[in-house]
C-alpha cells in the first residue's frame, strides 16, 4: 500500500489545526500510519527542503519550519500521495481552491498550513528523514471495508 508523509507546519500547529487536517485524511478513508509533534532542528530542516537551497526564499523557510513544532504524520492508501496533494491544494494559499486545506486555512504562501511529499521517489525520502520503521504501523480497518 502506497505511504506519503505529510507535516501540520508550525502555524498550523499555532491555529490548532492538527484535529481538523487528521479529521480530513480520516474522513477521506485514509490510514494513519504513525505520527509525531516535534521540534525539527535546522539540519533537518535543511535536508528536507534540499530541492530549494538555491532559492531566494530557502532561509526563510528553513527559519519558519524550526520556529514551532510542527505535526509529522505518515497515511497510508490507494492513490494517498497524489490524493493528499489535491486535498492540500496549490502551494500559493492564495491560488488553492475552497475546499482544499491551504484554500480553506491558509493566505500567505510562507506559512501554508501543511506539506506533503510530491512524489514516490520523495515520500520515501521524507518517510525515512522522519520515522524509524518501528514508529510506523500497517493496519486493516475491518468495520470499514466498503471504503
Ligand atoms: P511543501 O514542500 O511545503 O509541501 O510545499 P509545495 O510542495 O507545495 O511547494 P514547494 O515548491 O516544494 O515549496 C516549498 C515551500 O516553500 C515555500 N515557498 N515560498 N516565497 C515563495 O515564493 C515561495 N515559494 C515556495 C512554501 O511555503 C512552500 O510550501
Ligand atoms: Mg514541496
Amino acid at each position: 500500500m502506497q505511504r506519503t508523509f505529510l507535516m501540520v507546519k508550525p502555524d498550523g500547529v499555532q491555529r490548532n489545526l492538527i484535529g481538523e487536517i487528521i479529521s480530513r485524511f480520516e474522513m477521506k478513508g485514509f490510514t494513519l500510519s504513525g505520527a509525531k509533534i516535534m521540534h525539527i532542528s535546522k539540519e533537518l530542516a535543511e535536508t528536507h527542503y534540499g530541492e530549494h537551497k538555491e532559492r531566494p526564499f530557502f532561509g526563510d523557510l528553513v527559519d519558519f519550519i524550526t520556529s514551532g513544532p510542527v505535526f509529522a504524520m505518515v497515511w497510508e492508501g490507494d492513490g494517498v500521495i497524489s490524493e493528499a496533494r489535491k486535498m492540500m491544494g496549490k502551494t500559493n494559499p492564495k491560488e488553492a481552491d475552497p475546499g482544499t486545506i491551504r484554500g480553506d486555512f491558509g493566505v500567505q504562501v510562507s506559512m501554508n498550513i501543511i506539506h506533503g511529499s510530491d512524489s514516490e521517489e520523495s515520500a520515501k525520502r521524507e518517510i525515512d528523514l522522519f520515522f524509524n520503521e518501528d514508529q510506523l504501523i500497517s493496519y486493516e480497518k475491518t468495520m470499514t471495508k466498503w471504503i
